[in-house]
């Protein structure tokens, strides 16, 4: 039979915040065991550091610039087929339910967007899937149990709020201490740096719940075993160099497969995946062909331990964010990133631009390492990395040898080969795309 698929979606939250990718402080016992009955990617990466942008990639199986959708309050063209839709077409039954008001270009609109949404159809997700809500997962994945019929397999894509800022404060029974925690390895160390990341700890740490709560349902109604559960973040943690950046903590995420008789248990990769790649391969899970116009390609042979050619490369895509004017680059900022088995290439557009982070531009954590900067407390490289007045125009960084991404190799004599390789790369894909932006490599005078 045709498996069941239940996406579960986190919101910010990357790659390295789960115990079973070896964090040695965080709680996630529901995830690793996830994990460990399915396959753990350590390689995937989203399309876009930011909802938005994010979720219409995983949905369509297309880069956010080939899209159009690289202004964050754009609505998905209604011409552009979804995965639920295709799934819908093949019989499935389709819901999307909990953090969802981001689907049609991002919730809050002033009334002048929203009188040219309405009156030309932009809304469109309700047509899409059968089963449509906003608001909290747990209680609408009931409500869609309840709702499903007896004779079709179904897609239900559910959105969590965690671990989302604001973070709340005492949101779970035993909280992490702050002083125990390792940091990351490109933190700055201050009391507030660790209070902060304890509370995104703790959001982890409810959300693993709420997955609990998911796979134990699946389980007491039988249907965990022909439902395939896949569990992805959205894009970063919204944590210094995270969210709203090409870094690893804005587009690597944690992605883990669960599908009992064809996953093999226990299983690992760490082969490069993208965001554009789920969708193709949650069709191909269902047997539907996929669109020629999606742009990811199918991973299911990874699924099935069957063999399968690596992705020897993949881009991303930074655009506007929220809905503000551009007045920094937390609002508006546009970047372009390669990143291959061993490298990464990131071209920043509007270099003049210092960076200004997503989300906690006003926390007290943020607002401290200023005042540390300021007052030249902060160890000279760290103060280099967050406050320097411009940014490169280029990086290349040695993934492998240089986890942190603080040693820029772009414009090293040594380095020339890689960084021609990787802006190639690039330049295929930004003309491909039809990408608005100037290339990387301008024609010789
Ligand atoms: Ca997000």
């Amino acid at each position: 039979p045709r498996p069941n698929i239940v996406l579960i979606l986190s919101d910010d939250h990357s790659y390295p915040h789960l115990g079973c990718y070896q964090n040695p402080d965080i709680h996630t016992p529901n995830l690793d065991g996830l994990a460990a009955a399915g396959l753990r990617c350590d390689r995937a990466y989203v399309g876009c550091p930011q909802c938005v942008p994010s979720r219409a990639t995983l949905m369509t199986g297309r880069s956010a610039v080939g899209l159009g959708m690289t202004r964050f309050t754009a609505p998905l063209p209604r011409e552009v087929v979804t995965l639920p839709e295709l799934l819908r077409e093949a019989g499935y039954f389709t819901g999307i339910a909990g953090r969802t008001f981001h689907l049609d270009g991002s919730g809050k609109q002033p009334p002048e967007s929203d009188e040219v949404l309405v009156a030309n159809g932009l809304r469109t997700f309700d047509k899409r899937v059968d089963f449509l809500r906003q608001g909290s997962m747990l209680p609408q994945f009931q409500e869609f149990l309840g709702a499903l019929p007896a004779d079709r397999p179904f897609f239900l894509w559910l959105n969590s709020s965690d671990p989302h800022r604001p973070l709340d404060d005492n949101n779970i029974p035993q909280p992490h201490d702050p002083s125990k925690l390792t940091l990351p390895v490109h933190y700055p160390d201050t009391p507030l740096v660790r209070e902060d990341f304890a509370r995104y700890y703790n959001e982890i740490n409810r959300l693993d719940g709420h997955v609990g709560e998911v796979l134990k349902s699946l389980d007491q109604r039988g249907l965990a075993g022909n439902t395939l559960v896949v569990f992805m973040g959205d894009n970063g943690s919204s944590q210094l160099r995270g969210k709203g950046t090409l870094y690893e903590f804005g587009i690597h995420v944690p992605l883990l497969l669960r599908w009992p008789q064809v996953i093999k248990a226990g299983t690992a990769t760490t082969e490069l995946l993208s965001g554009e790649d789920l969708a193709p391969t949650l069709l191909a899970a269902a047997g539907v062909a996929a669109p020629p116009t999606m742009t990811g390609r199918s991973f299911l042979p990874l699924l099935r331990g069957e063999s399968y050619t690596p992705r020897t490369e993949l881009f991303a895509e930074r655009g506007a964010h929220g809905g503000g004017l551009p007045t920094n680059s937390a609002n508006f900022d546009l970047g372009r990133a390669v990143v291959t088995p061993t490298h990464k290439l990131i071209y920043n557009a509007l270099w003049h631009l210092p960076y200004t982070p997503v989300d906690f531009g006003n926390d007290p954590f943020w607002k401290d390492l200023q005042a540390q900067h300021a007052a030249g407390k902060l160890p000279a490289e760290l103060s280099q990395v967050y406050f320097r007045p411009q940014r490169p125009m280029f990086e290349l960084y040695d993934l492998a040898a240089d986890p942190r991404e603080f040693n820029n190799l772009a414009g090293k004599p040594e380095c020339q080969a890689i960084e021609h390789d990787l802006k190639s790369r690039l330049q295929r894909w930004m003309i491909l795309e039809r990408d608005y932006l100037p290339l990387p490599i301008p024609p010789k005078r």
